[in-house]
This record gives C-alpha cells, structure tokens and sequence, in this order.
C-alpha cells in the first residue's frame, strides 16, 4: 500500500483519503488498486460500519492523471476503455455495491472521473468553495465512471447535457440547489460535519442502511409493482434483524436505540 491512499480507524468506521495533494489527488492505477484494496477491506471488517471519503489539500480528485497511462505515443493511442473498465469503474461499482454507508467530503475541486467517485457515495457534502467539473470535453473525452448516469438522474438532462458538452464549472452550493448533492457547508466546518455524520450512520442499523443501497439501486429500473415486491422482501429482512427489535425496544422504552449493525 502507497501513501496515496491514507486509512484512518475511527470508532466503527474508517475515513479514507485521497492523498496526492500536488496533483489535486489526480488518480492513476497505483492508486486506484489501492483504493479498491481498502475498499475490499472495509467490506470484509464486520467492525467498519461506515466510510467517509475525501481528499488531502486543496482538491478532491482532479480524475485520471494525464500522464504516461494516457496520453497516445508512438505505439498508438490508449486503451481508455481497458483503463476505464479495469480501474474507474471498479471503484464506482466497488462504492455502490459496498454493504454500508459511503460519506463524500467534497474538499475542493471534483473534476472528470473524481467527480463521478463523489456522485457514487451515498451522502455527498461539500465545502461551499468546492466545484465539479465535467472535464472530460476538455479534453476531448466522454463522461465516465458513471457521470452520465448520476447527472442525468440527479439533475435531469437538459442540466447533465449542458454541464458534459460545455464543460462548465458548477460550485457546490448550485449542485445543492441543483439536487446533486446532499449539502454544501462552510469550508472551515466541512471536516467536522462529514465526520460527524459519518459517525452518526456507524451507529446505524447497518443491514437496513445497506438493504437501502440495494433498493435505491433497483428503484430506477424497476416498475412501481416490482419496486414494492423488493422494499417488501427487504423489508422482512430487516424486520427479523437484532436491530429492529432494538430500535422498536428503546422506542418503547423512550431511549436512544444501541444498534448494533449485525454485519
Ligand atoms: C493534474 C491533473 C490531472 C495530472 C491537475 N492529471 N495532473 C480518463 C481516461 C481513462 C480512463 C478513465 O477515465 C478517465 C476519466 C477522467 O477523469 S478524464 C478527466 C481527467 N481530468 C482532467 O481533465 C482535469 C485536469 N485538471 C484540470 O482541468 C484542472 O487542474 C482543475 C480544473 C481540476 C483545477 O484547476 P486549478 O485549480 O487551476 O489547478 P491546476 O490546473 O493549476 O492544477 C494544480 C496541479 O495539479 C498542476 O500541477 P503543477 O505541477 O502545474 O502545479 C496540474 O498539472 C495538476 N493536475 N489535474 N488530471
């Protein structure tokens, strides 16, 4: 493991940092095996009930480097494609299958794949002076790592067009009111409020947050029957879980529940 990719244990639930600062964490393969190695570990940590990620310095994560991987030489142009396939979108599918809340503290500048890494947590803040940027026009490429599927679902297509064929800067605070994500908040209290929140979902009802991943995830294609056929199964699932019975239990009883997570 590099240091690019820094791991910290918090009391249930790690906090993972793009750590690249002098390339705006710009992510190359090195780095992504990493980041899907820690991603694979906090799966398999019964103990690890939530994950918040962000970035170290003035930017999140500036996408793909534009180095040596990328850029076409005399054997010929890239296999973006197997670039994609083997390492983006592994970490995009990697975050959306992952049994437990995902928290993103948009630190700073969210741009190309890194902004498609955010739009894949569950919960995204963002510090006020943050931007995502559909850069890949700029350089002649298409969205990837799912950008066309989260912006044109988020912020509907009239938006997601404009913002993927001109490229524009979009800041936090529009892609709050946009629906984007969760919330922006000042710069000084982003650190504090991520890993508040972050914390406050590790003492969560771990299989029903992670039932919730996987319904949310159907709802889009599902009809309205075949949706209320899941939330019934899932919801059975949850009802026969140690952490209902807990939180039905401190109701009752007018305490705060002690969930337990059950993963
Ligand atoms: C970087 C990068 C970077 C290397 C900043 N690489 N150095 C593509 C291909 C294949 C497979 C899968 O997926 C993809 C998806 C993609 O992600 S494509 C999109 C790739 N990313 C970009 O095109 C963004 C390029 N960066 C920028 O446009 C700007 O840096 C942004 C708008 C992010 C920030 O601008 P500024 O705040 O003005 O910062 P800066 O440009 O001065 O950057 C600071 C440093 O970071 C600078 O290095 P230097 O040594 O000059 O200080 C940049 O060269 C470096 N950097 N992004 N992606």
């Amino acid at each position: 493991m590099t240091e690019m990719i820094r791991r910290d244990h918090r009391d249930g639930w790690w906090k993972i940092t793009l750590n690249r600062p002098e390339k705006l964490n710009a992510v190359n393969e090195v780095m992504l095996g990493d980041l899907l190695s820690v991603l694979d570990a906090a799966a398999a940590d019964p103990l690890c009930r939530a994950l918040l990620l962000t970035g170290e310095g003035r930017g999140f994560c500036a996408g793909q480097e534009l180095g040596p991987a990328v850029i076409p030489d005399e054997k010929g142009p890239p296999d973006l494609a197997k670039l994609a396939g083997t390492w983006h979108h592994q970490v995009v599918r990697r975050i959306r299958a992952l049994p437990l809340p995902v928290v993103c503290a948009v630190n700073g500048v969210a741009a190309g794949a890194g902004a498609s890494f955010a739009l894949a947590c569950d919960v995204v803040l963002a510090a006020r002076s943050a931007q995502f940027v559909q850069a890949f026009v700029k350089i002649g490429l298409v969205p990837d790592s799912g950008a066309s599927f989260f912006l044109t679902r988020a912020i509907g297509e009239a938006r997601a067009r404009a913002l993927a064929m001109l490229g524009d800067t979009l800041d936090a605070g529009r892609a709050e009111a946009w629906g984007l994500i969760w919330k922006a908040v000042d710069d000084a209290a982003l650190v504090e409020e991520a890993e508040k929140l972050t914390a406050s979902l590790a003492c969560g009802p771990t299989e029903a947050l992670a039932a919730m991943k996987r319904m949310f995830a159907a709802a889009d294609q599902n009809t309205l029957d075949a949706q209320l056929d899941l939330e019934a199964a899932l919801q059975g699932a949850a009802g026969r879980s140690a952490d209902y019975a807990e939180g039905v239990r401190a109701f009752l009883e007018k305490r705060a529940p002690n969930f337990r997570g059950g993963r």
